[in-house]
C-alpha cells in the first residue's frame, strides 16, 4: 500500500532515502530546517555529490512524488528521522538534531501513524530519549504509535546500490512496531529484514562502525611498528591475509567522515568496558600527526615549504571533507608555517589552492598522496613534477607505482615501510 511518508533531514542519507521511497510511488516529503537543500530539492536539484542520486531525485520530483519543506508535515502515515549526530568537543554525543526532530514530531502526528529513527545514536536512545518525548502525544506507545530504530548502514558512492540490496535491521519497542516497520522497507529493500529490538539494533550499527574502526586502528599501528622496525606493512598485509581467517584492513593518513570516525565515540561514552575502542579511536585520530611528522623529517623542517596534497576528502570519488584527516593535515602543515597546494577534482569548491594535476606540484617540495581519487591513476609523472623543487612523492596510500615514479626521476616514500637494514 503506498504511504505518506516524512523524512526529516535531506541530507546524505535522508535524501536518498526519500528519493527511493518516492520510486516506489509513496507520497513523500522531506522536512529539513536548511532552505538551501530544501529550494534545490524542489527544483529536482541535489547539493552533494553521490553517483545516481541526481537522477533519481530529478525523476521523482518531476513525477510529483517528492517535495521539499521546511514546516513539519502534519499527518503523514510514517516519520523517518535522519538528522546528524555529531560529537561535541569532549565527544560526548550531541544528539539535539534528534530530539528537535522528535520534538516536531509531537504536535503533527497522527494516531496509528509510524515513526522510525534512522540516524545512528548511542545505545538507548530510542528507550530514554525519543519515547519520554513521544508520550507527550497521548498515545499508547507500540499500539497508537509504532516507533523503531532501523539504522541505516549505506556507504558512500554506492548509496542507491547499498540502500536497496543491503540487508536491513529493525528494531521496534514492540514486536507490533517491528513488523510494521519491516513492511515499510519491504517497499524498498531487497535484502533480508531482521527484527530485533530498539536497543539491540543501536548496538549492531555502532558495533559495525567500531569493527571496522578497530581493525583499520590495528593497520594503522603496524604502519608505525613496520617503519620502526624496518618491515613493509603492505607485504606483512597482502600475506598475512592469505590466511583463511585473516583479513587486516588498510592503514593510512586516518579515519575521516562522519560514521566510522565518530560512532565508536557513542559507546566509549555509554561504558567504562568500551577501552579497546577508545584506544582504536586515539591510534587513527593520532595518524595526521603521524603523516605531517614525516613530512617534516623529509624536508628537514615546514617553515616556508611548499607541500601539495593530492586529494583531501575524507575517501576516494566523492566531494565530502567532513572530518577528513587530509583537512587536518593541511591545517597541520599550515600552522607550521608551510605552504600548502592541493590537487582535489572532487573538493572543487571546498579547498582554496586547488589546482590541477599537472599544475599542481609547481614550486612545490614534496607530493603528498592523501586520497586515492580515480583520476590519479595513470598519472604522468615526469608531467606532474616538471617544476617541483624537490622531486619527492610521499605515498600514504600505496597507490601510485613505485616503479613508474622513480623513472620519472622522483624519489618515491612510502607510509609504513620500514628499510630492513640486514
Ligand atoms: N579507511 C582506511 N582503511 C581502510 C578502510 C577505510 O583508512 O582499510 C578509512 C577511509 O579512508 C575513510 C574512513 O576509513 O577515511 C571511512 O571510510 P569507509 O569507506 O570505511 O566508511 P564510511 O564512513 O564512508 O561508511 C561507513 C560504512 N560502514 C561500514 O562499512 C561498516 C557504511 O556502511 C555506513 O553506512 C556508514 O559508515 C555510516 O553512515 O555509518
Amino acid at each position: 500500500m503506498k504511504k505518506s511518508i516524512c523524512v526529516i533531514g535531506i541530507g546524505y542519507v535522508g535524501l536518498p532515502t526519500a528519493a527511493m521511497f518516492a520510486s516506489k510511488g509513496h507520497k513523500v516529503i522531506g522536512y529539513d530546517l536548511n532552505q538551501k537543500a530544501v529550494d534545490a530539492l524542489n527544483k529536482g536539484e541535489i547539493i552533494i555529490e553521490e553517483p545516481g542520486l541526481g537522477e533519481l531525485v530529478k525523476q521523482v520530483v518531476a513525477d510529483g512524488n517528492l517535495v521539499g519543506t521546511t514546516e513539519c508535515p502534519e499527518g503523514c502515515d510514517v516519520y523517518i528521522i535522519a538528522v546528524p549526530t555529531p560529537i561535541n568537543e569532549d565527544k560526548s554525543a550531541d544528539m539535539r538534531f534528534v530530539e528537535a526532530a522528535t520534538r516536531a514530531i509531537v504536535p503533527n502526528v497522527r494516531k496509528g501513524a509510524i515513526v522510525i529513527l534512522e540516524s545512528t545514536s548511542p545505545p538507548r536512545t530510542v528507550q530514554d530519549l525519543m519515547l519520554p518525548i513521544l508520550k507527550e502525544t497521548g498515545f499508547v506507545l507500540g499500539e497508537e504509535l509504532l516507533v523503531a530504530h532501523s539504522p541505516e548502514r549505506i556507504l558512500p558512492g554506492k548509496v542507491i546500490e547499498e540502500l536497496r540490496t543491503n540487508s536491513r535491521i529493525v528494531g521496534g519497542i514492540n514486536e507490533k512496531s517491528s513488523l510494521e516497520v519491516k513492511k515499510v522497507y519491504e517497499s524498498i529493500v531487497e535484502g533480508e529484514i531482521f527484527i530485533t529490538t530498539s536497543t539491540t539494533a543501536e548496538m549492531c550499527k555502532l558495533m559495525e562502525n567500531t569493527f571496522r574502526d578497530v581493525n583499520i586502528a590495528l593497520a594503522n599501528e603496524l604502519a608505525k611498528m613496520s617503519e620502526e622496525l624496518g618491515v613493509n606493512c603492505w607485504d606483512v598485509i597482502r600475506m598475512a591475509n592469505q590466511h583463511p581467517r585473516v583479513n587486516i584492513l588498510q592503514p593510512g593518513p586516518g579515519v575521516g567522515g562522519h560514521c566510522i570516525a565518530l560512532d565508536p565515540w557513542f559507546l566509549v561514552e555509554k561504558s567504562q568496558n568500551a577501552k579497546l575502542i577508545h584506544q582504536a579511536r586515539l591510534n587513527n585520530d593520532s595518524m595526521p600527526k603521524f603523516v605531517v611528522d614525516k613530512i617534516d623529517s623529509i624536508l628537514g623542517g615546514l617553515k616556508g615549504k611548499t607541500v601539495t596534497l593530492f586529494g583531501v576528502t575524507y575517501k576516494p570519488n566523492i566531494d565530502d571533507v567532513r572530518e577528513s584527516p587530509v583537512m587536518h593535515i593541511m591545517d597541520m602543515l599550515k600552522e607550521s608555517g608551510a605552504n600548502v597546494r592541493v590537487c582535489d577534482p572532487h573538493a572543487n569548491e571546498k579547498v582554496e589552492n586547488n589546482f590541477d594535476i599537472y599544475s599542481a606540484c609547481d614550486g612545490s617540495d614534496i607530493a603528498v598522496l592523501g586520497v586515492n581519487h580515480d583520476q590519479f591513476i595513470g598519472v604522468d609523472f615526469e608531467k606532474m613534477t616538471k617544476n617541483m623543487n624537490n622531486k619527492v612523492i610521499f605515498d600514504t596510500r600505496n597507490f601510485w607505482n613505485r616503479e613508474d615514479v622513480e623513472k620519472a626521476g622522483v624519489e618515491y616514500i612510502l607510509l609504513g615501510e620500514g628499510k630492513e637494514e640486514n
